[in-house]
């Protein structure tokens, strides 16, 4: 692969506050340096055409994490939206819409998912991780219960010649028994049965510390709190103190955006240079979202990008 040259997916771009782009002149407003925007006049409901398709994936790698709103979506248009971009990944553990398997419920009334409100990268216990993930809003809190995403790329940017050169070969362990412990997630005989399954067919997994992404050719720091629990070919102290630094890194405000909902508000983010927190601050109010997820291909680091 080679990633030589300009990245043309900045090009332009990092001066504007909004702009105009694409064959349906949709407007782009930017929410913060390094990674968010909203874009206006996309209809999701709308099969996209080839030409739209490239153009939203264009944005979404510009920009890391997209939103949409006023999309009020079925679970069905918005499986259908997100199988526009890949293979739909249909998750182990959460519960589902009804019908449509590919559509996860996260519903504080179902299931306490409090596991989301720390930063984490979805599924990276899997050889392959989500490329990325298309979110919808469906009930909300009065106030409260926003999403923060952070900028894997800028985080890496922001360290320091040394620290990069010394991350450069790292791989890490991700362990799907990290957010998913089995005290949680086997209380009734099936559930832990499920959980066995799941275990047994995701055991932990080695992914490069600095991921190359495979489109862009960026690099992006590929630990998070939700899964890594281990830098391989470190004593264990080292590794803990390591992830601890990379974890506080990465949580910094300044590479983060944070999206307050409004119902049938979508975000659409890649899930391969991000990571996201679901702050969980609304309780004993409702809320409810549905996840779609695309599956994703095998992260390389800087090494193997050599290679290959
Ligand atoms: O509920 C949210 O805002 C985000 C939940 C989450 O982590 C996810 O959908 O992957
Ligand atoms: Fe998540």
């Amino acid at each position: 692969m080679n990633f030589s040259g300009k990245n043309k997916t900045d090009e332009n771009y990092s001066d504007l506050r909004s702009y105009h782009y694409g064959s349906q002149n949709w407007e782009i407003e930017r929410l913060s340096p390094h990674i968010g925007a909203i874009i206006r006049g996309i209809d999701m409901r709308v099969p996209l055409s080839d030409t739209s398709k490239a153009e939203l994936r264009e944005l979404l790698l510009r920009h890391q994490v997209v939103f949409m709103r006023d999309q009020d979506l079925t679970p069905a248009q918005q499986r259908d939206f997100a199988g526009s971009f890949g293979t739909l990944h249909i998750h182990p553990v959460f519960p589902t819409v009804p019908d449509v398997p590919e559509a996860i419920v996260l519903d504080t009334q179902q299931n306490d998912l409090k596991d989301n409100a720390l930063w984490h990268t979805d599924v990276t216990f899997s050889e392959t991780p989500p490329m990325g993930a298309v979110l919808m809003a469906r009930k909300l809190p009065p106030t409260g219960g926003d999403t923060l995403w952070a900028s894997a790329s800028a985080a890496y940017e922001a360290l320091s010649p040394g620290m990069k050169a010394s991350l450069e070969n790292l791989t890490a362990l991700h362990d799907f028994t990290r957010s998913f412990p089995l005290s949680r997630f086997g209380r009734t005989e099936e559930e832990r049965n499920g959980w066995m399954k799941t275990r047994n067919e995701h055991p932990p997994v080695e992914h490069p510390v600095i991921r190359i992404h495979p489109e862009t050719g960026k690099r992006g720091l590929f630990v998070n709190e939700g899964f890594t629990t281990e830098i391989c070919g470190l004593e264990h102290d080292e590794s803990q103190a390591l992830l601890a630094f990379l974890f506080r890194h990465l949580a910094r405000p300044e590479f983060q955006v944070r999206w307050i909902w409004r119902e049938g508000d979508v975000a659409f983010w890649d899930n391969r240079i991000t990571q996201h927190y679901a702050v969980d601050n609304y309780r004993p109010h409702h809320r409810i979202m549905h996840r779609v997820t695309i599956m994703g291909d095998k992260p390389f680091g800087p090494s193997e990008s050599a290679i290959s």
